[in-house]
């Protein structure tokens, strides 16, 4: 497919309230929108890093400088025609899966307009919804917290995550187990407890957690691998997780039974579906992992959650639970079930308001194909 122009969206949405983590803060949605046109077709797509480098080393800015300077000329040189031959135009690039995943993301919403169908049905997926859940970030007190876990039980959602950090983990998940005793409940350390921190983790056995996610280093599997037996609960993986094949040494050394899939921390949705794949046949729970995202990530989340192996919860909320307003129509909203609908209309199923990315967007370049 000869991509004949290339628009990258350098974006800015704040969000209804900060999204605190063990080691960082998120209070806007910043990020980078990657516009496709080719034959009379427009694609999509988000890269998932933020203005912060918390997560992981990948930020706006080098997302911005990784498709300007790498990607985009690679896609007008291949004309690719289908994923696998991006991901070899791509081959050159070492990391920066997110700045690859946007791009690829955007392929991806073009390649199934083209064949007529929607992403959902282009990858394989099945079913009109996907079962979700919130991630709650650190609140200033634990009171708090249970006021907001409150108002997000009563928005319908039946599954919730706490966001968990050292002085702020075992109390604030005994409190939300003591007020709800059947809400399937999780807890997500992002990177910042130590192998010594084992006797401490395991109070956290007391809680009947689903999982918890990610204890321990942003690239550690080894730890992880002896952490798990010390534990009752099951260990997942986000941070460490950025291939098939980690997803293969994870579960040969016994580091985590349950493994978060984001397309954007794995390069894209190909290797996420790998990933997926890999851990179906072994058996291995996935769930959908949330960036914050857009509309328009979230619709390219939602068709990937509809793989028959994400047998979890999705941290994949309503527009609602992060914006005052969406950038895609219609916006995501929850179904009583605590489910999101998967868009049914052709690619990413949902239509970018352009007055409102236009609106939000900090700077803007169009690049053409060179004749
Ligand atoms: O670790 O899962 C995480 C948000 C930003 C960065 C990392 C994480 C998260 C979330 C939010 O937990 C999930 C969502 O998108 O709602
Ligand atoms: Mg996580």
């Amino acid at each position: 497919m000869k991509i004949e122009e290339i628009t990258l969206w350098h974006i800015k949405m704040p969000y209804k309230s900060p999204f605190q983590t063990s080691r960082w803060v998120e209070y806007d949605r910043e990020c980078v929108i990657v516009q496709l046109r080719a034959e009379g077709l427009t694609g999509w797509g988000e890269c998932v890093a933020t203005q912060n480098c918390g997560y992981s080393y990948e930020t706006t800015k080098t997302n911005w400088h990784i498709l300007e300077d790498f990607i985009v000329p690679a896609v007008f040189a291949a004309h690719p025609d289908d994923v696998p031959a991006y991901r070899a135009a791509i081959a050159h690039v070492s990391g920066h899966p997110m700045a690859k995943a946007g791009m690829e993301m955007a392929l991806w919403d073009l390649f199934a307009q083209r064949a007529g169908v929607s992403l959902q049905k282009f990858l394989g997926g099945s079913g009109d919804r996907v079962q979700v859940g919130v991630s709650v970030g650190i609140q200033e007190t634990t009171g708090k917290l249970l006021q907001v876990v409150d108002q997000y039980l009563a928005d319908g959602y039946r599954r919730v995550k706490l966001k968990i950090k050292p002085g702020r983990d075992v109390g604030d998940a005994d409190a939300v187990r003591k007020a709800h005793p059947d809400l399937l409940l999780q807890v997500d350390g992002n990177s910042v407890y130590r192998l010594a921190d084992a006797g401490h983790l395991k109070e956290l056995d007391d809680f009947n957690l689903l999982l918890i996610e990610q204890p321990l280093a942003d690239d550690d599997i080894i730890d992880h691998a002896k952490l798990q037996p010390q534990l009752k609960t099951a260990v997942c993986l986000d941070e460490s997780i950025t291939s098939v094949t980690h997803a293969r040494w994870a579960l040969e050394l016994g580091a985590c039974r349950i493994i978060n899939i984001k397309p954007g921390r794995v390069g894209g949705m190909h290797e996420a579906i790998r990933i997926h794949d890999y851990c179906r046949e072994r058996g291995v729970p996935v769930w959908m992992g949330g960036m914050l995202e857009t509309g328009i990530g979230r619709a390219a989340n939602v068709a990937v959650a509809s793989l028959p192996g994400f047998t979890l919860p999705g941290d994949i909320s309503a527009s609602a639970r992060y914006f005052f307003e969406d950038i895609v129509d219609p916006p995501f909203a929850l179904n009583p079930d605590s489910t999101l609908s998967v868009p049914a209309g052709v690619g990413l199923g949902v239509q970018v308001r352009m007055e409102v990315l236009e609106r939000l967007t900090l700077r803007r370049e169009m690049y053409r194909r060179p004749a």
